[in-house]
């Protein structure tokens, strides 16, 4: 259906960098084919005096066989001719984790409380996500408001995601690796 099509899902209409800067819990998220960032994932979002925008992020990681470990990363965003679509260069502190160039779109964001993030990386050939992965983000650790969630369900919907999340927990993990 066209709905699936890419190019033709809504993104969040006069994106304001500025306002979203800050920091944003993973709440949900739809995992990509090889899946990176786990749970513990926390993004937070700058604009430099250049106007250009970049991300750290942590999160539990799995790598090569198996073996998890925190990962800090990082990220720059490239404008594009729509204020909510981004492209995202990004790579880790060691070598071994994961570095790339994904599309970063805003679909949605109230810049306090909620804001829901979308990446194709493959199209299949009638222009649907082959190979995606959308992050849930609250500013809130505790998750999501209630008048937040039912927003989130028809954003995911709307992106053809809808029963593709997982939760995102946040259990402390990181405090614990941060003082190993
Ligand atoms: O977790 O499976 C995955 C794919 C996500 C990779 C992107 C990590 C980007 C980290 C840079 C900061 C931007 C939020």
């Amino acid at each position: 259906a066209q709905e699936c099509v890419v190019d033709q899902i809504p993104v969040k209409e006069g994106f304001d960098k500025y306002r979203f800067q800050g920091t944003w819990y993973a709440v949900a998220k739809k995992d990509p084919v090889g899946l990176f960032l786990l749970d513990n994932v926390v993004a937070s979002y700058k604009v430099e005096d250049d106007g250009k925008m970049t991300a750290t992020a942590v999160g539990r990681v799995i790598i090569l066989n198996n073996w998890e470990t925190c990962a800090n990363m990082f990220g720059s965003l490239e404008d594009t001719s729509d204020p909510a679509k981004f492209k995202l260069r990004y790579w880790g502190a060691a070598a071994y984790l994961q570095s790339g160039y994904d599309d970063h779109w805003i679909i949605d964001t109230d810049y306090d409380n909620y804001a829901i993030h979308y990446s194709c990386r493959a199209l299949d050939a009638d222009g649907t996500c082959l190979d995606g992965y959308s992050f849930i983000f609250s500013r809130h650790p505790t998750g999501l408001r209630p008048e937040d969630q039912k927003i989130v369900t028809q954003k995911k919907q709307e992106m053809c995601f809808l029963g593709k999340y997982r939760r995102v927990a946040h259990n402390g993990t990181l405090l614990f690796f941060s003082l190993m």
